[in-house]
């Protein structure tokens, strides 16, 4: 390991020592550039990654709301500018109980690099609420949505920082907060927000770029093993917004999702989630209760497993992590290399715990693709969002879905040739991380030290 790489792991170690999933992103991406670094000791003496692991700016803010009975809560709120090198920073809100310093700093880093694999000149930030969207009225999320706005819309603009959404944070949620922020801002600057709606300047295919964009990179990964999407059953964990996307395109290709799981277990259906009855029961069985999804088995008639998670069915020929983060540990990796799968496509931001994913990329017989790169189409096509925004223009759904699709050519290609540049052979996480570091370095030697 290069000596400055392993000096910065340890500091942001013992200066963030109570940030596991913060320290856990940089100590992904930094073990990859050691041979970069080696080769360019520009970087050291400019101090670079230092600096590259200290967010530009991050604040949090008070969120005080009214339920329906008249009772008063206060939630904490967050915003993380994390690196605005190459572009406005850009990221979404992720509002959940669990959320804290720690998360929304190592999804802030992991955007920044993820945002520069796009191509699309996008910085990095993320933000949110330790609020519970769950079980709260319309009007309650409309209140929180409102306080939350007026608290941050003096520090956000379409040239300074463009939210949009995550979990618990849906075109619902992006346009009440784009309301309060018209409301008090006396203007229509619509590129402020991505995922909004098509009535106020939402762009077509956003809400299935994520999971649209992961079946394009898989597909590019499955060309590269002279192999094709046609007919391959998936496991996809999680039945959120991006695992509704996989299962759409899948679909399309010629391919099904045979198993998903929520927090309360997994579904195993035989026959695929491809019928346009079942994909919509998707998008209204998230809607009505994100815990849980047994009823989708009552419904379509086929196996729930309870409390369980499927690492080790062997019934796939491809995995796709798509819930959250640290899905899949170490002994979860375990089952999964003793199933024989052949693809493990990360899609959700950092599902795997570093254990587990170095165990996955150290088997010879599983290829290993990581979020960063297979899960940029979402951000990607928010930019491309914002292209129709200050154009005033909407493309066409066919537009931005082949824009997409060479979004995500690019994003393989890239990593192909990264890795290959530093001898490393087709290793697309090692890719990833090189290619998605070495533009946001440039920019900033570019722009002095600060
Ligand atoms: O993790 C992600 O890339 C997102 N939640 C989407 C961010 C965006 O700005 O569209």
């Amino acid at each position: 390991m290069n000596s400055y790489v392993q000096q910065v792991i340890n500091d942001v170690k013992e200066k963030n020592s109570n940030e596991p999933e913060f320290i856990q992103a940089v100590e992904e991406l930094l073990t990859s550039l050691s041979p970069v670094v080696d080769q360019h000791p520009e970087y050291e003496k400019a101090d670079l990654l230092h600096r590259m692991v200290e967010p530009e700016r991050m604040f949090t803010f008070r969120v005080v709301w009214t339920d329906d009975e008249g009772r008063v809560h206060t939630n904490k709120g967050w915003r993380c500018q994390f690196n605005g090198a190459i572009g406005p920073y850009k990221g979404g809100l992720r509002f959940q109980p669990n959320v804290c310093d720690s998360i929304i700093k190592f999804l802030a880093f992991e955007q920044t690099f993820k945002n520069s694999l796009t191509g699309l000149p996008i910085g990095g930030g993320k933000g949110g609420s330790d609020f519970d969207p769950s079980g709260k009225s319309d009007a309650e999320i409309m209140r929180f949505c409102q306080s939350y706005m007026t608290a941050l819309y003096r520090f956000i603009g379409p040239d300074v920082d463009v939210p949009a959404g995550d979990m618990g944070v849906g075109a619902r949620e992006i346009g009440y907060l784009f309301g309060q922020y018209r409301r008090i801002k006396q203007n229509f600057e619509n590129g402020v927000l991505t995922g909004k709606g098509l009535s106020y300047g939402g762009s077509l295919i956003r809400p299935e770029a994520t999971g649209y964009g992961a079946i394009y990179y898989l597909c590019e990964v499955l060309r590269h093993e002279h192999d094709t999407i046609k007919g391959k059953r998936i496991g996809v964990s999680g039945y959120g917004n991006v695992a509704w996307g996989i299962m759409k395109k899948a679909a399309q290709l010629g391919a099904k999702v045979t198993y998903f799981s929520g927090p309360d277990g997994y579904i195993h259906d035989e026959d695929g989630v491809i019928t346009e009855e079942k994909l919509n029961y998707i998008l209204e069985m998230r809607q009505n209760d994100p815990m849980h999804c047994r009823s989708y088995a009552e419904k379509f008639n086929c196996e729930f497993v309870e409390g369980e998670k499927f690492w080790g069915i062997s019934d796939v020929d491809i995995y796709m992590p798509a819930a959250t983060q640290n899905d899949v540990d170490i002994n979860s990796a375990r089952k999964i290399a003793q199933s024989g799968v052949r693809y493990y496509i990360e899609v959700a931001n950092m599902p795997t715990t570093n254990e587990a994913l170095n165990f996955l990329a150290n088997q010879s017989h599983i290829i290993v693709a990581p979020s960063k790169a297979v899960n940029a189409g979402g951000v990607g096509v928010s930019a491309l969002e914002m292209s129709q925004n200050s154009e005033r223009l909407q493309w066409t759904k066919e537009d931005v879905d082949d824009q997409l699709r060479r979004m995500m050519v690019n994003i393989h290609e890239t990593s192909v040739n990264a890795a290959r540049q530093y001898g490393l052979g087709y290793n697309l996480i090692a890719g990833a991380n090189i290619a998605g570091f070495m533009k946001v370095a440039d920019a900033m030697l570019a722009q002095g030290i600060f």
